[in-house]
């Protein structure tokens, strides 16, 4: 049995309906998180429901739940789900509410949905790398908020994806912004760089778990805007994300970019990111 939450109860997923006038629905307004189940251990949790109450608090939505009330909940439906590696989707609209734009009335409580995911980790990937098409990037001006609006990144998703390539390599004119679903990093003679945290990307977590490890092992990163020259005549590439981790870049379609195989660092960065599940999640 699949059980999923709906608004704050655990129920059979076959019984969770969602009303037609919910906001999510209609509007894509409201916000979500994706969550990494290793060994039935959440992975970076804390960090994921902390952006989570940022991107409501950008959105002017208030959570009806604390964060270790959320974390609780959430827990109770891995275990319940029996998730061993997998993932947790959550996601608050705005809630349900006759269908005007402003927002509705104070009473109206955000809606509340999640469910698992058993998956395995893409090992055979991460072994040998993945190709890239480049797309520019059209999406609107607050990419920081992990919202429900996902146009921008799905169509470009499905534009490499009808290419054969894993991922879209977003740019706004010559800039290198991020992923369709992930943060874009080269390495030139030794030194990181991926685009800095503004309001053009998705301050990724696992972005964040990567600048720990450089931080740890004396590898220099550079939070720092870099072009598509630099992209391709970078050493490596690679992208990560939540279900991604450290994902080598070997080929960007249609481009000079092209490797044998995941680079150096891409290599170290892999086995700092084992080394965090394990210490997280003991695996
Ligand atoms: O399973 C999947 O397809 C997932 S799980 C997380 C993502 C995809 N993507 C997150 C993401 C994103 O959507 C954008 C636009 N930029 C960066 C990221 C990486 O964020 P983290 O590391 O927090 O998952």
């Amino acid at each position: 049995m699949d059980y999923v939450i709906l608004d704050g109860q655990i129920l059979d997923r076959n019984k969770a309906k969602v009303d037609i006038e919910d906001r999510g629905y209609q509007f894509g307004d409201g916000i979500y998180e994706v969550i990494r189940v290793y060994n039935s251990t959440f992975f970076t949790a804390d960090e994921h429901l902390t952006r989570l109450f940022q991107s409501a608090e950008k959105i002017g939505m208030t959570l009806p739940y604390t964060l270790e009330e959320l974390k609780n909940l959430l827990a109770s439906l891995v275990k319940r789900n029996n998730i061993n590696d997998g993932t947790i989707y959550l996601q608050f609209s705005r809630g349900v509410a006759a269908r005007q734009h402003h927002y509705p009335d104070k009473d109206v409580k955000p809606a509340f949905t999640a469910y698992t995911k058993e998956i395995e980790r893409p090992k055979d990937k991460l072994k040998k790398g993945v190709h890239a098409k480049l797309v520019e990037d059209v999406r609107w001006l607050r990419c920081d908020i992990k919202s429900l609006n996902l146009l921008g990144n799905i169509m470009a998703k499905q534009e490499a994806s009808e290419a054969g390539c894993f991922e879209a390599i977003l740019h706004r004119g010559s800039t290198v912004t991020e992923g369709s679903s992930s943060n874009m990093f080269i390495v030139k003679d030794g030194i990181i760089k991926t685009h800095p945290a503004t309001n053009l990307i998705l301050n990724g977590i696992t972005r964040r778990v990567i600048m720990d490890i450089c931080k740890e092992q004396n590898i220099t990163i550079k939070e720092e805007e870099f072009n598509i020259e630099e992209l391709l005549a970078a050493d490596e590439i690679f992208l990560a994300s939540t279900t991604s981790e450290v994902m080598p870049i070997v080929k960007v379609i249609g481009e000079s970019f092209e490797t044998e195989e995941p680079g150096e660092i891409t290599r170290k960065l892999q086995a700092g990111f084992e080394k965090k599940i394990a210490l997280q999640c003991g695996e």
